[in-house]
């Protein structure tokens, strides 16, 4: 059987079972929308007839500066090329009757949460609370992980495993995608002259593990690690979208990284003789990694180090009464961490360099 079914989670569970189930396990699943229910942005951004209210929207956020993209345009995940231009102008774009629509632009990557860190329109459903990822951005004051994306009926995002190896969860706020998700290894077979497909649907995948799954309003799909995914939107869709990493996918997120790594050594190495020290080499190497995935081998350690030292500080705090599985989490996000930290230590970079690696391009 090559097409497979995803989970279907319509009451809580507890956490330890989703992280047992889902996140070690890596597997896909979908939330109903009884997680998003109490979300303001699941009643004041729609109306009653369940479209989103747009004029809502722009009275709100009109003046905004947004990134849009042009599906026919994407290639690759990252590789997007996208301008900017106001919020309210995009609405009108997507008031405009499907046919007389040019092109098909898709509103995609907006830091909605950074740009308005008060209105509270959402909340990050328990399951996927051990973020470190967006800790590490927030600390650092750095651009996050945290997404709003608005597209047209008929846009779509071409097959891509997501940024890091991280995990991604998105909720629709209004409207309704058909995603076609790739366990890891399938995306093999879907090569053309070694480059992934961007378009699956006009390929045979009776060959191919896969699953297509409708995601209804209000409903969270949960996409694993090193998936590959193709999404459309059946209908004008508005969805929240976090990129995310913790202990159970960030092994994968450190092998890409050294992977990477031996890539850009490999590709520069005829310019090798011509740095004076090893250092300057290796500070190169490590710059050229992080213009490649906005992180490199400090950023990554120093992610790690932070969750040690945050969740031992929550550990202490004593005073405050943890639920049962907060405190469960925490030591296990320590342990994790702490345990990586140990195998990363031993990569030839910090030898030389010790911990506080920086490529200064900051
Ligand atoms: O909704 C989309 O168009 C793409 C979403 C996606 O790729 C993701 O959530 O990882
Ligand atoms: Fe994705």
């Amino acid at each position: 059987m090559t097409q497979f079914s995803i989970d279907r989670i319509t009451t809580s569970i507890p956490y330890s079972e989703f992280y047992r189930r889902y996140l070690i396990e890596n597997r896909p699943c979908i939330l109903s929308d009884t997680f998003t229910a109490s979300w303001s942005s699941r009643t004041e951004w729609v109306s009653a007839d369940g479209t989103l209210d747009l004029d809502f929207l722009v009275s709100h956020y009109g003046p905004s500066e947004v990134p849009v993209t042009q599906c026919e345009d994407q290639t690759e995940y990252g590789a997007a090329k996208s301008t900017r231009e106001k919020f309210r102008d995009f609405v009108e774009y997507l008031k405009m009757a499907a046919i007389n629509r040019p092109g098909c632009r898709y509103l995609k990557d907006w830091h909605f949460q950074r740009e308005f860190p008060n209105v509270g329109v959402y909340s990050v459903p328990e399951y996927f609370s051990s973020d470190w990822l967006n800790e590490f951005c927030d600390e650092n004051g750095e651009d996050d992980y945290r997404f709003l994306y608005l597209g047209p009926a008929g846009s779509w995002t071409p097959l891509h495993e997501d940024v890091l190896q991280s995990f991604s969860w998105s909720a629709n706020i209004a409207g309704r995608k058909r995603w076609i998700l790739f366990p890891p290894g399938e995306e093999e077979k879907l090569r053309q002259n070694g480059r992934l497909i961007s378009d699956v649907t006009s390929v045979d995948l009776s060959a191919v593990a896969h699953s297509v799954v409708i995601q209804e309003a209000g409903e969270v799909v949960f996409v694993p690690s090193r998936w590959h995914h193709q999404v459309h939107n059946l209908e004008d869709t508005l969805s929240i979208n976090h990129n995310w990493i913790n202990g159970t996918n960030v092994r994968n997120t450190w092998a890409l990284l050294s992977g990477l790594l031996g890539r850009v050594e490999k590709e520069i190495s005829d310019c090798r003789p011509g740095f004076k020290t090893e250092t300057e080499w290796m500070t190169q190497c490590q710059r050229i990694l992080r213009a490649d995935v906005a992180m490199d081998f400090g950023d990554f350690r120093r992610m790690l180090v932070m969750v040690v030292a945050n969740r031992k500080c929550s550990l202490m705090s004593t005073n405050i009464e943890q639920p049962h599985h907060l405190s469960w989490l925490l030591e296990s996000d320590l342990k994790s961490a702490a345990e990586l930290l140990d195998v990363i230590d031993d990569h030839l970079y910090f030898r030389v360099h010790g911990g506080e690696w920086k490529t200064d391009v900051k």
